[in-house]
């Protein structure tokens, strides 16, 4: 591996933006990698970073030149065994990227959405019920955020009751490894064996109960639109990327309104605006911080030529409180505008799930606007880290009926 940069005229930075210290606290970080310009060398791996929203977002829609199909985290494809197959649609380029991906795009459409709104809808309401009842301090990340998405989207793809426990551990894990091999990756490692085990035997037809996302996925391998080896693999896919991401775009809106009290008065108002307020807490918090394309040419970004085959890593997180681009960027506000942010990416690979995302917070928050006047912080909330996620691990907080 090169660590040096071909062409030299781009700044260095030399800290380390998945060491514990910038996990905890990315911001200041996130900064430092903006101002020093549009193009970063990160010395401590070998690639290239961006932070600002105008080249995060040329970038990511510019498949072309800033490819996904070696790999989407650090390691390169090329060079090194991925830890599992890749998937076929985050990890792969056009043309291969693209009959997985119609495929997925009507199973996870609006339309398609609309027959299991008004049962996820009472689901919240019930769960909401469950929460206030069983006292009013409670831990949101345990009792909400994750307990909704694990009521509704396993039972959503078809998945059968028993070993579901491992869905969050699978995907905490899958979003480690994108990053370095440190010690978060190196933690996962004893358990991912049996875990990823339970994982790819969920995806197999006969596991999946009629109707489901999962069975629509096989039904479109009966129809010849993927094959049937393909099937089981963006099965996959929806067990990797829906759930954890789910659960910390929960806990970042429960958070915000938890910190912002008269955003949470505006939303009890006018209870129209949770479509809004997710945007603009998946904005303010970045659920997913990062991750990499890979050069296919010599590419030129601002004033420096990045040379084929480079890791380019992409601060989502950064780009979306880039104040080249967004007023107040660490406001969370809902009289804003959010759209244009890349927390759900952009162009070609953007969120296929973001429906299946926004439905869920949709009822929580819906549910929640009904029930509770106040969400008052308690203690700290506790983060969890990890390579790519930007998580908590707890929200203690008071829930006033
Ligand atoms: C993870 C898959 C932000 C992305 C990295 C989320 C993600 C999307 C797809 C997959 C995994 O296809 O396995």
């Amino acid at each position: 591996m090169t660590l040096a940069p071909a062409d030299r005229s781009c700044p260095t930075l030399d800290t380390d933006p998945f060491s514990s210290e910038v996990l905890e606290n990315p911001l200041p970080f996130q900064q430092a990698l903006r101002e020093a310009g549009p193009v970063t060398w990160l010395s401590r791996y070998g690639v290239y970073a961006l932070g600002r929203h105008a080249e995060v977002h040329a970038v990511l829609t510019d498949w072309q030149h800033f490819q996904s199909g070696a790999g989407v985290g650090l390691s390169n494809f090329r060079v090194e065994k991925p830890w599992r197959p890749p998937s076929l649609l985050l990890e792969a380029d056009p043309p291969h990227h693209d009959a997985p991906r119609h495929v997925l795009e009507p199973i996870l459409s609006p339309r398609a959405l609309r027959q299991l709104r008004p049962a996820w809808a009472e689901n919240a309401e019930h769960l909401l019920e469950e929460v206030l009842a069983s006292g009013a301090e409670v831990d949101l990340v345990a009792s909400i955020a994750q307990a909704y998405p694990l009521r509704v989207f396993p039972d959503a793809v078809g998945l059968g009751r028993e070993g579901r426990e491992n869905l969050l551990p699978y995907g905490d894990h899958a979003f480690n490894a994108f990053g370095p091999a440190n010690e978060l990756v190196a933690k996962g490692l004893p358990g991912i064996g049996a875990v990823a085990g339970w994982v790819n035997d969920q995806c197999a037809r006969d596991r999946l109960s009629p109707g489901g996302f999962g069975a629509q996925i096989w039904a479109a391998a009966d129809r010849g639109d993927i094959t049937h080896e393909q099937a089981p693999l963006i099965v996959r896919s929806l067990l990797t990327a829906g759930v954890d991401t789910t659960v910390h775009g929960l806990a970042a809106v429960l958070y915000a309104f938890a910190t912002h009290p008269q955003q949470w008065q505006r939303l009890r108002a006018e209870p129209g605006l949770a479509r809004i307020a997710f945007d603009e807490a998946v904005r303010l918090e970045s659920p997913v911080q990062t991750f990499f394309r890979t050069t296919t040419a010599d590419v030129r970004i601002g004033e420096t030529v990045v040379p084929a085959g480079q890791k380019v890593l992409m601060f989502l997180g950064s780009a979306n409180r880039d104040p080249r681009r967004w007023a107040a960027p660490d406001v969370f506000d809902l009289a804003r505008d959010p759209s244009g942010h890349v927390g759900f990416g952009m162009g070609i690979h953007q969120c296929v799930g973001q429906h299946v995302a926004r439905l869920e917070v949709e009822a929580v928050l819906t549910a929640l606007a009904h029930r509770v006047r106040r969400i008052e912080l308690t203690a700290a909330p506790v983060r969890h880290h990890n390579n790519t996620l930007r998580a908590f691990a707890s929200i203690p907080a008071r829930l006033v009926a």
